[in-house]
C-alpha cells in the first residue's frame, strides 16, 4: 500500500475513516511543528536536503529519495503490515490472539512504556540541534538531518498510539512530550542519557552507534508486544533505525581511519598536532557513550521488567526464536554482581533478569562494530586496540552505580577514581580540543581534515553530490 502525501498527516492507518482521531492529531500537529522550528535543527529552514521519505511499508522499495525543504518534510504515521492470526508469544496470555485494543488492566504499564519510548525521540533531536552549524561535510549534514527527521517521525509513531488508544490521558501525555526538554532543569527528559549534551560530531557518531543501538534493542523488545499496534509501529521504526546506526558505525570508522592515516604519514601517535583526533581520545569517548547507553537497560534485577514480560507487554530480543517455554517461571539467568571486591556472575530468576539479558544481547552487538574499527587500525599497521569497557564502569543506574571501577572492571576507591578518571573519560581539555576542530565544511565533495570521506555516497550518489542546497 503506498502512502498518500496529499493528506495533512500522511498515514497507512486509515486516518480519514476516524474523524475524531484525525482531528485530535491535527490539533497536536501545529505544536509539533512549532517545537521543530524552535528546538529542531538550528538554522535549517532554508535548506533543501536530500532526504528519504517513507512511501510504503513493504520491505522492498519503501523509501523515496529527493531534495526536500527541511520544514516541509512530511511526518507520517506508518505501521508495518498486520501479521495474520498473530498470537501472544510469551507471558501468562501466551497462545491468545494478539490484542488490537489495550487491556484495561495493563493500561498504566503500556502507557508508561510508550511514553518512555516516545520521550527519547524528540530528546535526541534537541540534543543534536546545533550540530548542523559545524558539519564536516554536506554528506554528514544530510545524514544528521535524516536521523533528525526520522526521530521526529518516531515521536509521531508513539503519539499516534497515545491518541488512538489512551483517550484523554493519552492526549495529555502527547502534549507533555513537547513540554519536557533535554537537559531542562525543571522538565527534563525521562531517561538520563537523553539529558546529556551532544556537543560535537564525535559525540554524535558515538551516540548514533551506542545510544541508537539501545533504541534498536528496546524497539525489538516492544515489537514482540502482544499489543499489536505497538508491535507493528516498532517493526517499521526498526527499518529506519538501521540507517542511524550505520551513520554512527561509519562515522566513528572514518574518524579512526583519518587518525591512522596521520599516524602513518607523520610517524607519531600524537595526531592532534596535525588536526586529527587521536585514538586515545576516541577510546575515552567510546567509554563515555557505552557506559551511558548501558544504563538505558535499567536495573539488573527488575520486577518492572518481570511484570512487563509476564503481562505480555515487552518481550525479549527475538522472543519467538528463543527455545524455552516463554514463561520463565522456573528458569535462571546469570547476572553480574559485586561480591567482596570482585564482579561475579550469579544465577537469578530469568524473569527478573530480562533487562540484563537484553543488555547482554546489546553488548555483543556493540562489539561487532568495535571489531570493525579495530580492523581499520590493524590494516594501517598500527598496534592499538579499542575496547568496550566493563559493564560496571562509570554507571549511573543499577548496582554498579554504587561503586567505582577501572575500564577493566577492577573495583577502586573514590580517591583513585578521582585521580584517574581523566585518563578514562573525555576531560575538559579533550572536549575543548574536539570542539576546536568543529568548523562547517559545506562545499560539495570537501571533508573536514579530521575525518575521512565515506567509502560511498547515499542511494548510489557520489560522495561529492550536493546533498544539501542552501537557499
Ligand atoms: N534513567 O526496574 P527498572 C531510543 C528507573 S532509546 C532514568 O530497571 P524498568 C532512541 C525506572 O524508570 C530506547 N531512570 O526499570 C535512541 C524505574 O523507576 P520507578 C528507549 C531509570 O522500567 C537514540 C526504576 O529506575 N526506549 O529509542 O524495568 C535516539 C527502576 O528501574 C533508568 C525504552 O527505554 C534510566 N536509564 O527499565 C532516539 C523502552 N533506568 O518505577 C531514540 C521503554 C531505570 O522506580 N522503557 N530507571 O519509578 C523501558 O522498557 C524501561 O522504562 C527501561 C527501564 C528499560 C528504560
Amino acid at each position: 500500500m503506498s502512502i498518500d502525501y496529499q493528506e495533512k498527516i500522511p498515514n497507512n492507518v486509515n486516518l480519514a475513516e476516524d474523524r475524531r482521531l484525525q482531528r485530535a492529531l491535527e490539533k497536536w500537529q501545529p505544536g509539533y511543528q512549532q517545537w521543530w522550528s524552535e528546538l529542531g535543527p538550528t538554522d535549517s529552514h532554508n535548506m533543501d536536503v536530500y532526504l528519504r521519505t517513507a512511501i510504503s511499508v513493504e520491505a522492498g522499495g519503501w523509501a523515496n529519495y529527493g531534495h526536500v525543504k527541511m520544514p516541509d518534510y512530511r511526518w507520517g504515521i506508518f505501521l508495518a503490515p498486520a501479521e495474520e492470526d498473530r498470537k501472544v508469544n510469551f507471558g501468562t496470555h501466551k497462545g491468545d490472539a494478539a490484542w488490537q485494543e489495550v487491556p484495561g488492566e495493563y493500561r498504566a504499564e503500556l502507557r508508561r512504556l510508550i511514553v518512555t519510548q516516545g520521550d527519547t525521540e524528540p530528546a535526541s533531536v534537541e540534543q543534536q540541534r546545533h550540530l548542523g552549524l559545524t558539519c564536516p561535510s554536506l554528506y554528514d549534514l544530510r545524514n544528521l538531518f535524516q536521523v533528525n527527521v526520522e526521530e521526529g517521525r518516531h515521536l509521531w509513531a508513539m503519539v499516534y498510539l497515545l491518541h488512538a488508544h489512551f483517550g484523554r490521558d493519552g492526549r495529555e501525555e502527547a502534549e507533555e512530550m513537547l513540554e519536557r526538554h533535554s537537559g531542562d532543569a525543571d522538565k527534563p527528559r525521562i531517561l538520563e542519557a537523553f539529558n546529556e549534551d551532544t556537543p560535537d560530531w564525535l559525540s554524535f557518531f558515538m551516540f548514533t552507534y551506542f545510544t541508537d543501538r539501545d533504541g534498536k534493542y528496546q524497539l525489538a523488545s516492544l515489537a514482540e508486544s502482544s499489543f499489536d499496534p505497538l508491535s507493528r509501529t516498532c517493526r517499521f521504526m526498526l527499518t529506519e533505525e538501521a540507517h542511524h546506526m550505520f551513520v554512527g558505525e561509519t562515522g566513528v570508522g572514518r574518524v579512526i581511519q583519518r587518525a591512522c592515516e596521520m599516524m602513518v604519514e607523520h610517524k607519531t601517535d600524537d595526531v592532534r598536532k596535525y588536526g586529527g583526533i587521536d585514538l586515545v581520545t576516541i577510546q575515552k569517548y567510546l567509554n563515555f557513550h557505552f557506559s551511558v547507553s548501558i544504563d538505558l537497560f535499567g536495573q539488573e534485577v527488575s520486577t518492572n521488567a518481570a511484570n512487563y514480560f509476564t503481562m505480555g507487554l515487552k518481550g525479549r530480543f527475538q522472543e519467538t526464536r528463543i527455545d524455552d517455554d516463554h514463561l520463565l517461571k522456573d528458569d535462571a539467568y546469570p547476572v553480574a554482581e559485586i561480591k567482596g571486591d570482585e564482579i561475579i556472575f550469579a544465577e537469578q530468576s530469568a524473569l527478573t533478569a530480562v533487562n540484563e539479558r537484553l543488555r547482554d544481547d546489546y553488548i555483543r552487538d556493540c562489539q561487532r562494530g568495535v571489531d570493525k574499527w579495530n580492523k581499520i587500525i590493524a590494516e594501517a599497521g598500527i598496534d592499538f586496540e579499542l575496547t568496550i569497557p566493563n559493564r560496571a564502569f562509570h554507571r549511573g543506574i543499577g548496582k554498579f552505580s554504587a561503586v567505582k571501577t577501572t575500564p577493566d572492571g577492577n573495583l577502586i576507591s573514590d580517591a583513585e577514581w578521582e585521580a584517574q578518571k581523566n585518563k578514562w573519560l573525555p576531560n575538559e581539555e579533550d572536549r575543548q580540543y574536539v570542539t576546536s576542530l568543529m568548523e562547517a565544511v559545506t562545499e560539495p565533495g570537501k571533508y573536514a581534515n579530521w575525518i575521512a570521506p565515506p567509502a560511498k555516497g547515499i542511494n548510489g550518489q557520489a560522495v561529492n553530490f550536493e546533498y544539501v542546497r542552501f537557499n
